[in-house]
């Protein structure tokens, strides 16, 4: 492996220390390499917190002047919750900057980098962006399309069902995939179901990876009618974060208020046909500074979202077990497509053996 790469290899993995503290900030991890030798690791640890740069520059273990640092994300040239690192790398004396991708962040966007040519230091882009964009996939759609990355979830049978027909679904995939799965609620800021998956599972919707308490992400339940039962767990259980209910101006005044007096958050989207309005909904999710989203089903808002196009990627689970049955649930219901030339198709596909079980992963490519 070339130089450059097994550094940035190893800021990627620094980077991978904040997942699911630093959102809706990037993931980022540096590293200083004088004399070939690494004298200081640091990451972005969590929202607020330092930059990895500066982080890198503190935890240094002798003088970087003269040093290369290596980051997975061009450093920043902006006054926000912190001062621009570009700056201090500058002050620092660092001779070398290698970044794997230039920030996306409008308020920086090659102008982290432009400092520091400015300074006179010199500066390598592009070493390993692809496996970088692919680290930072949610916070590069949060700050360019100002949405939150949307993430479809399923669990099914070789025979593509997500319950039996009489409804049970516990459980359709492994101990290992239902780990993976806690451990995604763990990293995104929200999870999404429709209220018909909380009438028939009452599920909590809280992170609990390796068992353990996590950290718990949003709850929304896209419910335009306002059927949610007042004592369902996502609204009851006070141990996890806040609860959002999707809603319309369809929901009665009554449940409304009983919702907000149990301190659910009410967003009313008017979609069409009497839908919540899924985009709409997006906006306001950004709004609230949510840069990624989970979606566990069921069905019939998995047909919602991808029709309304906001679904970025896919994971599905699959479970070598066959239960059969016309009228067991499938992941996606909605009306589904006419001809198989029209089918939604996923790109960049990856599939990843979890015990029995096998996740296959991509990215919904919208014509
Ligand atoms: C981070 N951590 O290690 C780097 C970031 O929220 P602020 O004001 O601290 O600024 C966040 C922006 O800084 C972020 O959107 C990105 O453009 C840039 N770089 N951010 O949170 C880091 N290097
Ligand atoms: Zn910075």
């Amino acid at each position: 492996m070339e130089k450059n790469e097994y550094y940035m290899k190893r800021a990627l993995e620094l980077a991978a220390g904040g997942w699911g503290r630093t959102n809706p900030n990037p993931l980022v991890g540096a590293l200083i390499v004088k004399n070939g030798e690494i004298i200081a690791e640091g990451c972005h640890e969590k929202l607020g917190g330092a930059h990895a740069e500066v982080a890198a520059l503190k935890n240094a273990r002798q003088d970087v002047k003269g040093g290369t640092l290596y980051v997975n994300l061009e450093p920043c040239s902006h006054y926000g919750r912190t001062p621009p690192c570009a700056e201090a790398v500058i002050k620092a004396g660092i001779s070398k900057v290698v970044i794997a991708m230039e920030d996306p962040n409008p308020k920086v966007c090659g102008k982290g980098v432009e400092m520091l040519k400015n300074a006179g230091i010199e500066t390598v882009t592009g070493v390993l962006e692809g496996e970088a964009r692919r680290l930072n996939e949610i916070f590069i759609k949060y700050v360019t399309r100002k949405q939150p990355f949307v993430i479809l979830k399923a669990a099914m049978t070789l025979d593509g069902k997500i319950a039996t027909a009489g409804g049970d679904s516990k459980w359709i995939s492994g101990e290992g995939s239902r780990q993976q799965v806690h451990l995604l609620r763990d990293r995104v800021s929200a999870i999404m179901v429709g209220v018909d998956t909380v009438l028939a599972d009452d599920p909590a919707l809280t992170a609990r990876p390796g068992g353990e308490t996590g950290n718990d992400p949003v709850r929304i339940i896209v419910d335009s009618k306002g059927k949610i039962p007042i004592d369902s767990r996502v609204i009851n259980n006070e141990a996890a974060a806040g609860t959002i209910l999707a809603t319309t101006s369809a929901i009665e005044a009554g449940k409304e208020k009983l919702l907000l007096e149990k301190g659910v958050r009410l967003l009313k989207l008017d979609g069409p046909d009497g839908h919540v309005d899924l985009e709409g909904l997006l906006e306001q999710l950004y709004g609230l500074e949510l840069d990624s989203v989970l979606l566990e089903g069921g069905g019939g808002l998995n047909a919602a979202a991808l029709a309304a196009g906001i679904v970025d990627k896919a994971m599905i689970f699959i479970a070598p077990k066959i239960i059969g049955g016309r009228d067991a649930k499938t992941p996606v219901e909605g009306d589904g497509i006419g001809l198989m030339r029209d089918a939604l198709r996923l790109g960049e596909l990856s599939i990843v053996r979890f015990e029995e079980d096998i996740l296959i992963e991509g990215y919904i490519r919208y014509k």
